[in-house]
């Protein structure tokens, strides 16, 4: 009998050193001589792994007993942040792993900084898969994660003279300890060639280019449970030279190399540009990798588990899977569904669609036009010909349907189909019309954007199919976003509501709402949150060499950096508080709030206008900071790189966060949420999940300014008919600007987006003039509410204490009872 392999336990440090000392000796990627925290760091993350693998493979085994049914989260993004302190955590490992590295002479803290931060996704979206991925693992869900495995993530920014530079990050330099290559998990991938119409009439897709995709397992610990899913990630390559030779022979001579290279190009970067039709052919290339190689790997599991002793039948497939498409990018699952079930698996049109359409779910998680994805029919044919066979087939039966049962929407049927070929030098695929069509159930982010789905964007789909809309208001892991990010304030929340069981069960922060007037309480709130606040100033002066006043007002906007986020409203509002401060006379300056205005975010690489946005944040640091007759009052700091590792050092350290889109272009948001969870207020527009966050905290622990959603189109059309007139201290402010005293870079194309009545990038589209006024006003109001401390420590436990309901694992729990009609399968 062979003894079990022995497992790091939370009570055995020794056992955990000579783990991590049996990693640095027996899996090395050093030299042997040194033992430093990037040593330590690689070593320790292997034991760790030691654990998830046995866990993983224990329920992936569970899964495979039980056959539940099971979702499938198709991403194209995912934003997981660091993964040791998070994996320990989960695991209950910390302490444990904590002592262990004490005794082999380095400090926890070190180590974890040693690692990268992969950043395979963009924003938002990728960042709500990751806390997703986290609460399904938790919740014991039959659930597992698909993406791609970027070679380069987002890009690494850094700001100089000129502004934002991006450079290559490159998560993978040293590896990644985390990804397990799966090099029995291999799939073919086709593109081009053309459809074979076959003696019995099955067309065939053949010819063009092949290509492998391969898997990498990413485990995903759940906290304080066994259950350990799988976040498998993608690679493309060439296959092996003995591979299928027809596509090869069919062209010219290609030598293996550049095959092997042009298949590397596929997973190469996370967004290519694409701007040029060749960025544009490689954007198309990666969704369809992704969507193939999933639905490969789905039909092969759910055939796998049901070939024993109850063979499988195709009609019980939606009974046993259901894919989550998360936004548009993964479309491309519903004709390879179709695909593989008719062309591989001999399935008849009908069979197959209704399996699929019973199958495949869609989430929506923007209504801005231009984020609309819309390829060209072209490209798509050519790319894909046998998808677009089917696409077409599909929008052919849906104007049939719409001509049967609802003949009153014929008129409508131009907006409404999927191919669009109204600009006949370009018709396009559109691609949510493909979703929402083919899906049977499609699902907003926020209640406030899901009405704006039913009410505007999808208007007609939802009269013609009025039980597939849903909301699904997004959520955060409270893991990551509280009780590993601020071990202070949870330390402080467990010991008052007497239980760490909100943890796993965030309502429970309702029960600090009783105490938020015990001056006892308010005390150890504000000492935390001034460890935090001096934590994140010494990272600020790292990286940035400003020194910041750990006592003043920290007012934070973190975010990518896009025009309907307004990170301009803000800096304008600064560069007012700069001007008016210098006119104080020194008594009234002595009355004056100090603050500390923080911004960070990525503008995307070709989007000029948020470019000179950051610019701009820059530039007036610059001077703002460097003034001596004001920076006691006023500190402007532009936070670079930001990234999720960012993220969790300054929103535990945050008192005032922003959140000041224009309504009803934010589509959620979620660091709003993560903010208000670490008792952050919020200045904020009814925007996304403002308007739930604000009626979950109290309208009286919420600064709201701004137009209402409903208003901005009435307001639009007035400032078209000129009848728009701004505000005085809104001309002061630009007047400031163009008077060139933040240097001498050219804000014109910046300004002149806010002058005029119409046009795209100018007449103000994103209304920062017409909130300006009631944004000042909200300003004075939170400067009036930090003047009374003890106030502000109630309002910013009344903000924890209301935020239970933005925890992903609410969100997770009605996506599996409301559209995937899971349930919770825990290992033994
Ligand atoms: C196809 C391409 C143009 C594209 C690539 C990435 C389009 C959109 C995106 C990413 C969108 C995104 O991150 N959306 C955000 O999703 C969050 C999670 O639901 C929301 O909280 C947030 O409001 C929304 O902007």
């Amino acid at each position: 009998e062979i003894p079990p392999i022995a497992h790091p336990t939370p009570e055995d440090a020794f056992g955990v050193a000579a783990n991590i000392q049996y990693h640095a000796h027996y899996s090395p990627h050093f030299s042997p001589s040194k033992f430093e925290p990037e040593q330590a760091f690689f070593s320790t993350a292997e034991s760790v792994r030691d654990t998830l693998i046995q866990r993983w493979n224990e329920t992936y085994a569970h899964f495979h007993k039980v056959d539940p049914k099971q979702t499938y989260y198709i991403s194209m993004e995912y934003l997981q942040g660091r993964a040791l302190s998070n994996a320990i955590g989960n695991l209950g490992l910390t302490d444990a792993y904590a002592a262990a590295l004490y005794k082999l002479g380095h400090d926890l803290e070190t180590i974890v900084e040693q690692e990268k931060d992969p950043a395979l996704g963009n924003g938002g979206l990728g960042r709500l898969a990751s806390c997703f991925l986290d609460s399904m693992a938790t919740l014991n869900l039959p659930a597992w994660g698909y993406g791609l495995r970027y070679k380069y993530g987002l890009f690494k920014q850094k700001i100089t003279a000129k502004g934002q530079e991006e450079y290559a990050e490159d998560w993978l330099e040293k590896f990644s300890p985390w990804e397990i290559v799966r090099h029995d998990v291999v799939y073919p991938i086709r593109f081009f060639g053309e459809v074979l119409v076959e003696s019995d009439g099955k067309r065939k897709w053949v010819g063009g280019e092949q290509l492998q995709a391969l898997a990498y397992d990413i485990p995903i610990p759940g906290y304080k449970t066994k259950n350990t899913i799988s976040l498998r990630i993608w690679e493309a390559r060439s296959p092996p030279q003995d591979f299928d030779l027809y596509a090869f022979n069919a062209g010219k001579h290609i030598n293996a190399a550049d095959l092997q290279f042009k298949a590397q190009q596929i997973c190469a970067v996370l967004y290519p540009g694409d701007e040029t039709e060749e960025g544009k052919l490689l954007r198309l290339k990666q969704q369809y990798l992704l969507c193939s190689a999933s639905l490969q790997d789905i039909l092969a599991r759910f055939k796998e588990r049901r070939s024993k002793d109850k063979p499988f039948l195709w009609a019980e497939f939606s009974k046993k899977v259901s894919v989550q498409m998360n936004d548009t990018h993964p479309t491309l699952a519903i004709p390879e569904l179709m695909r593989l079930l008719m062309d591989e698996e001999g399935l008849g049109w009908d069979e197959a669609w209704t399996i699929t359409s019973s199958t495949v779910a869609y989430t929506n998680h923007t209504v801005l036009p231009e984020a609309l994805e819309k390829w060209s029919q072209a490209v798509m044919a050519k790319l894909l010909p046998r998808h677009f066979e089917i696409i077409a087939e599909i929008d052919k039966q849906f104007h049939a349907l719409v001509g049967k049962i609802r003949p009153d929407l014929e008129d409508k049927l131009s907006s409404l189909s999927i191919l669009d070929s109204s600009n006949p030098d370009k018709p396009v695929v559109r691609m949510a019309n493909l979703c929402v069509i083919s899906s049977h159930t499609v699902n907003g982010v926020a209640e406030l954007h899901s009405d704006i789905l039913k009410k505007e964007l999808f208007a007609d789909f939802n009269s013609l199919w009025p039980t597939k809309f849903q909301n699904k208001t997004n959520g955060v892991t409270p893991r990551r976003w509280l009780r590993f990010c601020s071990p202070e304030l949870s330390t402080i929340i467990t010991k008052w509501l007497r239980t760490d069981e909100w943890v796993t069960n965030l309502d429970l922060l309702t029960g600090l709402r009783q105490f938020a007037d015990d001056k006892q309480l308010q005390t150890e709130w504000a000492a935390a949150k001034t460890a935090n606040k001096q934590r994140f100033a010494k990272y600020l002066q790292d990286v940035t060499g400003i020194e910041v006043d750990s006592n003043s007002l920290f007012d934070i906007q973190i975010k990518r950096i896009h025009e309907y986020k307004r990170q301009l409203l803000n800096i304008l509002s600064v560069i007012y508080r700069y001007k008016k401060i210098k006119e104080l006379s020194k008594g009234e300056q002595m009355k004056a709030v100090p603050r500390t205005v923080m911004l960070g975010g990525k503008a995307f690489a070709t989007y000029a206008q948020a470019k000179r946005i950051v610019k701009l944040v820059n530039d007036v640091g610059q001077v703002v900071n460097n003034d001596r007759d004001v920076s006691h009052l006023l500190k402007v700091i532009f936070i670079p790189n930001y990234n999720v590792t960012v993220a969790e050092l300054a929103i535990p350290a945050s008192e005032l966060s922003q959140h000041i889109s224009t309504a009803g272009m934010e589509a959620s948001g979620t660091s709003n949420m993560k903010f208000a969870l670490n008792g952050s207020l919020i200045i904020g527009t009814l925007d996304g999940a403002n308007v739930e966050i604000r009626e979950e905290i109290g309208k009286n622990n919420f600064f709201l300014f701004g137009a209402r959603a409903e208003d901005v189109p009435i307001l639009r059309k007035q400032r078209e008919e000129g009848k728009f007139v701004p505000d005085p201290r809104f001309e002061e402010v630009k007047d400031f600007i163009r008077s060139g005293k933040f240097g001498d870079y050219d804000y014109g194309p910046l300004l002149e987006s806010l002058e005029g009545n119409t046009g795209y990038g100018r007449g103000d589209y994103f209304l920062v003039g017409q909130d300006f006024p009631s944004y000042l006003e909200a300003q004075s109001k939170v400067d009036e509410a930090y003047r009374n401390q003890a106030h502000w420590i109630k309002m910013s436990i009344l903000s924890t204490a209301g935020s239970g309901k933005f925890s992903s694992d609410r969100t997770i729990l009605q996506y599996a009872q409301e559209i995937w009609k899971i349930q919770a399968c825990p290992v033994p």
